[in-house]
Order: C-alpha cells, then sequence, then structure tokens
C-alpha cells in the first residue's frame, strides 16, 4: 500500500515541477531576428526570473539567423569566431539547466553588433542566485542586474507539500525528488 502512496505521490510531484517551468518565447512578437533597437533583448530579458528547468524558445527564419551560446567575453564582444555551441535550425530550445549568467548571440552578419544578442542570469532553488565561479553580475555589456532575491522574496518557511514546488526550480526539485524516492525503494 505504502508503495502505491509513493508512486501517487511522486507522480504528482513530477506534475508540479513540470507545470511550474516556464517556456519564454525570446524576443516576444520580434522573435529572435536584428532588433532596431540595440537593447531590445537586454530589455525582454530584464524583470523575467530564469530559473532551472526553464526554457528558451529562439524562433527564426532559416539561414536567416541562428543561435550561439558563446562566453561572456564573445557576448560583449560579438565574437562569433569560436561558439560554445552553434544551433542552426528553428525553433532552437534551450533548457536552462545550470545556475548563472547564460550568453546567446546570432553569427550572422553585423546582427549580433546590432543588437541581437541575450543575456540571461539563471537562477535556482528559491530564487536565490548561487554565483557560479567567476560570475561577476552578468552583462557589464547592458544587462541590469537583477538583484537578486530583492524581488522576488517568495517568503517560504516550511512550506506545505503543494507548493513546495514553486519555489523549487523545476529541474533541480524533479532532480532531488527522483534521488528521494529512489533511495526509498
Ligand atoms: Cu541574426
Amino acid at each position: 500500500m505504502a508503495g502505491v502512496f509513493k508512486t501517487v505521490t511522486f507522480m504528482v510531484l513530477v506534475f508540479a515541477a513540470v507545470v511550474f517551468a516556464e517556456d519564454y518565447d525570446v524576443g516576444d512578437d520580434l522573435e529572435w531576428t536584428r532588433p532596431t533597437d540595440l537593447e531590445y533583448y537586454t530589455t525582454w530579458a530584464a524583470g523575467k526570473t530564469f530559473r532551472v528547468g526553464d526554457e528558451l524558445e529562439f524562433d527564426f527564419l532559416a539561414g536567416r539567423h541562428d543561435v550561439a551560446l558563446v562566453s561572456k567575453d564573445a557576448y560583449e564582444n560579438c565574437e562569433k569566431a569560436k561558439p560554445i555551441r552553434l544551433m542552426t535550425t528553428p525553433p532552437v530550445k534551450i533548457m536552462l539547466n545550470t545556475t548563472g549568467p547564460q550568453y546567446f548571440i546570432c553569427t550572422f552578419g553585423d546582427h549580433c553588433r546590432f543588437g541581437q544578442k541575450l543575456a540571461v542570469d539563471v537562477v535556482g532553488a528559491g530564487g536565490a542566485t548561487t554565483p557560479g565561479a567567476g560570475s561577476t553580475t552578468p552583462g557589464a555589456a547592458g544587462t541590469p542586474p537583477t538583484t537578486p532575491g530583492a524581488g522576488t522574496t517568495t517568503t517560504t518557511t516550511t512550506p506545505p507539500a503543494g507548493s513546495a514546488a514553486s519555489s523549487l526550480g523545476g529541474a533541480t526539485f524533479l532532480v532531488a525528488f527522483v534521488s528521494a524516492v529512489v533511495a526509498l525503494f
């Protein structure tokens, strides 16, 4: 009987973890393109809280743009030569699975220099930033540092089982819970 209960609890919590993860359409209506406003994607990212487990979706015309995951340096200087990862087939979906800043640019023409670049700062459980090694407030190039925690204090003092998921990043939560369940059996 206990086994059934555990299984049900597990399924409910997995569902909760999935529900609380957010999918972001990068750039909203403009999608992923060369903007007329240099700060367009900086503005788009400002005020959003990106958490582990959330997903970024870049939509663009194939062959006109691409998505390069790059270093902070490459982001700031629009250095296109050696991206960490280059993704060319839309839609490009990026699962945010680590905390800390992540940088994306388009490698076509001058697109990056014209503002087709995105920096996001990914936070983990409860909105607390776990500053990765060497992460100095992301985006010296213009991303306003979203004073971690200041705006989004989700007053969590021993939350009931149901609301636990909301205060945790989806993926982190999932991994932690799966580990717990495996340990139980
Ligand atoms: Cu482009």
